[in-house]
């Protein structure tokens, strides 16, 4: 199959089968992904990107569903990624997972999508990232980034998302372990799900305080926690209204632009250094590493004085 006009003019008109090829491409870090990409560039960026995080079981997908729903019934076209819905931490969740998303992906202008993590996190959140990408060119006006919540990834998530949502649950402790894991610091808003059970409003009410204890974020943006039962369709509208109250937020504001502009810079950075890892070495440049090693190692030269002479490339 070739990046023709065709294959990008059905991923605009979002074609399900050519948007899904499109993000295999990426998944598989295909030779072609690199021309894909430079032609839907200038198609994608009207997308908002919603990022839902939390702690394994707490009900992302339960809340992304519903959240799905809701958008569909206000007309949005909505795009969804679950990053690696089969979390080793539930077991077999990846049936009901699999029913729920099918029925999702039949709702008019949603599609869904499931990637796995393998590799590096680092290439997991880059072919996320792109993957939304295909999403944006692809006309959605929402993308919902699903991740479970205990590692680095999360963290690379919260950083393209532009509202995220972390998902806790009123277990005694739960708090304390999403400080621990770092889903404080990027928490624009808290959900609270499982708010039928014992404890919800205790836990509601510690969340707040430890947010107050917080320092205002650079942007102002006032942190709330909203109640939801996932399974009852609970508390979604109040969670959509604080994210689209977070949206026109960093909109007014001048954030959001700043923020997916630090991004691209970063995404440049990350181009480039890429680009010349592979560039930068060549036969003669690792030979040159390989004899000098011994030398290095005996501690009669150095490695600061050899890269300057390796990328100088005095040798
Ligand atoms: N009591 C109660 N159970 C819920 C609620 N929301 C979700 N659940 C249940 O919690 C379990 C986990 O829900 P999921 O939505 O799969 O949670 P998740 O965070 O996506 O899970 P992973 O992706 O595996 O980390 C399921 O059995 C749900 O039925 C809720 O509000 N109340
Ligand atoms: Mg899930």
């Amino acid at each position: 199959m070739a990046i023709n006009n065709d294959f990008i003019n059905k991923i605009i008109s979002c074609d399900k089968r050519t948007v899904s090829r499109a993000i295999s491409l990426i998944e598989d870090e295909d030779n072609r992904s690199n021309e894909l990409l430079k032609k839907l560039y200038k198609h994608a960026g009207k997308a908002y990107r919603i990022g839902i995080t939390g702690p394994p079981g707490a009900g992302k997908s339960s809340i992304t569903n519903c959240l799905v729903k809701l958008l569909v019934k206000n007309n949005f076209k909505v795009g969804i990624i679950a990053v690696d819905p089969t979390s080793p931490f539930t077991g077999g969740a990846l049936l009901g997972d699999r029913i729920r998303m099918t029925e999702i992906s039949l709702l008019d202008g949603v599609f869904i999508r499931s990637m796995a993590t393998r590799g590096s996190l680092g290439g997991l959140s880059k072919n996320v990232v792109e993957a939304c990408d295909v999403l944006d060119a692809a006309g959605k006006d929402f993308i919902l980034i699903e991740t479970v919540g205990v590692g680095q990834s999360e963290l690379d998530i919260a950083q393209t998302a532009d509202t995220t949502v972390v998902v806790l649950v009123p277990e005694s402790g739960d708090a304390i372990q999403a400080m621990k894991a770092g889903l404080m610091e990027i928490a624009d808003i808290f959900a609270l799900n499982k708010s039928d059970r014992q404890g919800a409003d205790g836990i509601a009410a510690t969340l707040k305080n430890i947010i107050h204890l917080k320092p205002p974020s650079e942007n102002k943006w006032e942190i709330n926690v909203i109640k939801t039962i996932g399974i009852k369709n609970e508390g979604i509208e109040e969670l959509l209204n604080e994210i689209i109250k977070h949206k026109n937020h960093l909109e007014d504001s001048g954030f959001l632009a700043e923020k997916r502009k630090n991004n691209l810079t970063k995404k440049i950075l990350e181009l480039v250094n890429s680009r010349l890892e592979v560039t930068f070495w060549d036969e003669k440049k690792r030979k040159f590493l390989e004899d000098n090693l011994s030398k290095i190692y005996g501690r009669k030269d150095d490695p600061y004085s050899f890269v300057e002479r390796l990328i100088d490339f005095k040798i």
